[in-house]
C-alpha cells in the first residue's frame, strides 16, 4: 500500500505483546500496510518479558491462554502442565515472531515518549532516542498490567539488601537460602508466595488485605489430553467466544440460593477440587458476581477452607478476608498450606494492626517496633492498569490524554477515544474483562477490520463522542450492577494512591461485547466518522 501524506509508514504499533504481535501479523500480512513495532523492552513478550519473578504464570487454562488464528500453530504448540509457566508463555511469543517473521517490523529497546495527531491525517511519533516518525495510523497496543506500581512507603531507597519489583524481575537474582520479605498478596504475591517458600531460608509476608484464593488445580497433563484439544477446537474455540469470561468452560446459569444448602456445598466442593478461579467464581452458579447472598455463600466455603487447612489459629485468622469475594479470582496451588510451614512469617500490616513504619537498611520496621531482617524485599504491588501507560505518555490528540481523561478515562468499545483520531487502543479503558488473549484477538480483528473501512473511506477514522458517551454509560450500569464495583481493587483504578475510582471494563462478557462490534459493523461502523470520506479521490 501506498502510504498517505508521505509518512514513514501506514502504521506504528506500540507494544510487543500478544496484542502488538496479533496486530502486526493482521495489518502487515492481511491488509498489506507497511507497519513498524516499536517495544521499549530488550525482547518481545510484554507481561511475560517483564515478570519473571519465581512461580509467574498464567491462571487462564494451558489450552486457553494462546491465540486461535492459525490452525497449524494450534495444532503445533504442545504444553505439558494444566497452566502455563512464564518461561513457557514468552517461548511461544518468540516463536511467533520467529513463525510469522515478525521479526524484520520490530524495533525493541524503543520507548515511544510522545505522540502528536495532525489534523492532515497523521501522527508523528516521537521516541526516547530523539528521534520522530510519521504514520497514518497508531495502535497502542501498551498492556492493562504494564505500568509498574512503585509504592510510596518510607525508607525504600534505605534499604541495603536486594530490592525488586515482580514485575521488573531481575535475572540474575537467586533467593535460596536467603531471608526474603514480600509486600502484596494479589495474584502476583500469592504466585511468588507458593513459589519460594520452599526454597529460601526465611520468608516473611507483609499482607495488607487478605485474599481468598482457591485451588488452581495444576499438575502435568493426563495422557492424550492435549491431542485431546487439538482434536476439538473446532467447537471449543466458538464456544470460548460464545461465553462470558472466555476461560474454556460453560458459565453456570443456576442461581446460588435455587438449591439446596446441600447442593451448594457439593458444587463448592466440586469446584474446589476442579480448581480454577475463573471456574469456582463462574462456573459453580450464575449470580456470585451480581448477589451479595450468594457472594457470601461462596466466600464462606472458602473461608471454612482456610480454617480447616491453616493450622496456627491466629494465623488463619489473619488470612481470613470477611470482604465480598469480588476482586479478581485467584487460584494457586495450595497457597493457604504455606502458612504451614516453619520458614513462613505472615505479619497484618492493615491500619489497624501493625503497618509498615518504614523500611529500613536491614529491613522492614513495623509499627510494634520489630525490625524484620531480610536479604530480598520484593513488591508485589502491581500494576497502574489500564490507563497507567497512556498517561505516561505526552500524547496529544485535539487536546491531551490526561485533559481528555480528566477525571476518569473513557473510549468507545475500548479501541477508540473521541479526539484521537487514527488512534486504536488494544484493551484500553473499557474494553472487555475477560481471558485477555480471546479479548486481545477479537479487538485485534476489529481494529483491522476499521483500518480497513479507513483505507477506503478517506484515511480518517475518529470514534464519535456520542457513541463514547453512551458506550461508558453502559460500562457503568452494568458495573454498578456488579458486587465488583463495591470492593477496591485495579479493576476500578482503586489500588493507586489518589487515582479516582472509576470504571475501567465492560463487564457485560465476550458474547454481548461480540455483539456490540458486530453491530457497528452491519450498520456500517456506527459509532465511528470517517470524516474524509466525501473528498475521497479528490487529493
Ligand atoms: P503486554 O503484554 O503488557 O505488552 C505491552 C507491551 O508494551 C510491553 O512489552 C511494554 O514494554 C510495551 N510498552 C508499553 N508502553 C510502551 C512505550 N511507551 N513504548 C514502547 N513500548 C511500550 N491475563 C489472562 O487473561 N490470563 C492470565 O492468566 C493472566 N495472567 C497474568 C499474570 C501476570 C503476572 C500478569 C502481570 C498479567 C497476567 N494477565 C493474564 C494479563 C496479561 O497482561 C495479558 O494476558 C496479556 O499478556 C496482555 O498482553 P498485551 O499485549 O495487551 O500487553
Ligand atoms: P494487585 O492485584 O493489585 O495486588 C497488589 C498487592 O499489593 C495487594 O495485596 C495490595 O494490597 C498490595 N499493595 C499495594 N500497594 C501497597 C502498599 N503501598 N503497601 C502495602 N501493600 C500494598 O496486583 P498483582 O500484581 O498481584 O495482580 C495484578 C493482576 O496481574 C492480576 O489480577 C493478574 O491478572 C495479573 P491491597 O489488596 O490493596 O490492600
Amino acid at each position: 500500500a501506498t502510504a498517505a501524506h508521505n509518512v514513514d509508514y501506514d502504521a506504528v504499533i506500540i507494544g510487543a505483546g500478544f496484542a502488538g504481535l496479533y496486530q502486526l501479523y493482521k495489518l502487515r500480512d492481511r491488509l498489506g500496510l507497511n507497519v513498524h513495532l516499536f517495544e521499549k523492552g530488550s525482547g518481545v513478550g510484554g507481561t511475560w518479558f517483564w515478570n519473571k519473578y519465581p512461580g509467574a504464570m498464567s491462571d487462564t487454562e494451558s489450552p486457553f491462554y494462546r491465540y486461535s488464528f492459525d490452525d497449524d500453530f494450534l495444532a503445533d504448540w504442545d504444553w505439558q502442565r494444566k497452566y502455563i509457566d512464564q518461561p513457557d508463555i514468552l517461548a511461544y511469543l518468540e516463536e511467533t515472531v520467529r513463525r510469522f517473521d515478525l521479526g524484520r517490523n520490530i524495533k525493541l529497546n524503543t520507548e515511544v515518549t510522545g505522540m502528536v495527531w495532525s489534523d492532515d491525517g497523521h501522527w508523528s511519533v516521537r521516541t526516547a532516542d530523539g528521534r520522530t516518525v510519521t504514520s497514518t495510523y497508531v495502535v497502542t497496543a501498551l498492556g492493562l498490567l504494564s505500568a509498574t506500581n512503585w509504592p510510596a512507603i518510607p525508607g525504600l531507597g534505605d534499604f541495603k539488601g536486594r530490592l525488586v519489583h515482580t514485575a521488573e524481575y531481575p535475572d540474575d537474582l537467586d533467593i535460596a537460602g536467603k531471608r526474603v520479605g514480600i509486600i502484596g498478596t494479589g495474584s502476583t504475591g500469592c504466585q511468588f508466595i507458593v513459589a519460594s517458600a520452599p526454597v529460601v531460608e526465611k520468608l516473611t509476608v507483609f499482607q495488607r488485605s487478605p485474599q481468598y484464593s482457591v485451588p488452581s488445580g495444576n499438575g502435568p497433563v493426563e495422557e492424550g489430553e492435549v491431542d485431546g484439544y487439538k482434536a476439538r477446537w473446532g467447537e471449543i474455540l466458538p464456544q470460548i467466544r460464545e461465553s462470558a469470561v472466555a476461560f474454556g468452560f460453560k458459565e453456570s446459569t443456576v442461581p446460588t440460593m435455587s438449591v439446596s444448602a446441600e447442593e451448594r456445598e457439593r458444587v463448592f466442593q466440586q469446584a474446589w477440587d476442579r480448581g480454577n478461579g475463573f471456574y469456582y467464581m463462574f462456573g459453580t452458579f450464575c449470580d456470585l458476581a451480581t448477589d451479595s447472598e450468594a457472594n457470601e455463600a461462596a466466600a464462606a466455603f472458602i473461608r471454612k477452607k482456610i480454617k480447616e487447612t491453616v493450622k496456627d489459629p491466629a494465623t488463619a485468622e489473619r488470612l481470613t478476608p470477611l470482604t465480598p469475594y469480588a476482586k479478581r479470582p485467584l487460584c494457586n496451588h495450595e497457597y493457604y498450606e504455606v502458612y504451614n510451614r516453619s520458614n513462613v512469617e505472615l505479619v497484618s500490616i492493615r491500619e489497624d494492626d501493625t503497618p509498615i513504619e518504614r523500611v529500613t537498611a536491614r529491613g522492614v520496621l513495623t509499627s510494634d517496633g520489630r525490625e524484620h531482617a531480610l536479604d530480598v524485599l520484593v513488591l508485589a504491588t502491581g500494576f497502574d492498569a489500564v490507563d497507567g501507560n497512556y498517561r505516561k505518555l505526552d500524547l496529544w490528540g485535539r487536546q491531551h490524554i490526561n485533559k481528555h481523561w480528566d477525571p476518569a478515562p473513557t473510549s468507545y468499545m475500548g479501541i477508540m477515544t473521541a479526539g484521537f483520531p487514527n488512534m486504536f487502543m488494544v484493551v484500553g479503558p473499557n474494553g472487555p474483562f475477560v481471558n485477555i488473549v480471546a479479548g486481545i484477538e477479537v479487538q485485534v480483528e476489529f481494529i483491522t477490520r476499521l483500518v480497513q473501512a479507513a483505507e477506503v473511506r478517506g484515511k480518517i477514522v475518529e470514534a464519535t463522542k456520542e457513541a463514547e458517551d453512551a458506550w461508558t454509560e453502559t460500562c457503568k450500569t452494568i458495573a454498578e450492577m456488579t458486587l465488583f464495583a463495591k470492593e477496591q481493587s485495579w479493576i476500578f483504578g482503586a489500588n493507586i494512591p489518589g487515582k479516582r475510582h472509576s470504571v475501567l471494563f465492560y463487564l457485560g462478557g465476550l458474547k454481548n461485547y461480540r455483539d456490540c462490534l458486530e453491530t457497528s459493523v452491519r450498520n456500517g461502523m456506527q459509532g465511528f466518522a470517517f470524516p474524509n470520506e466525501t473528498t475521497v479521490g479528490s487529493k
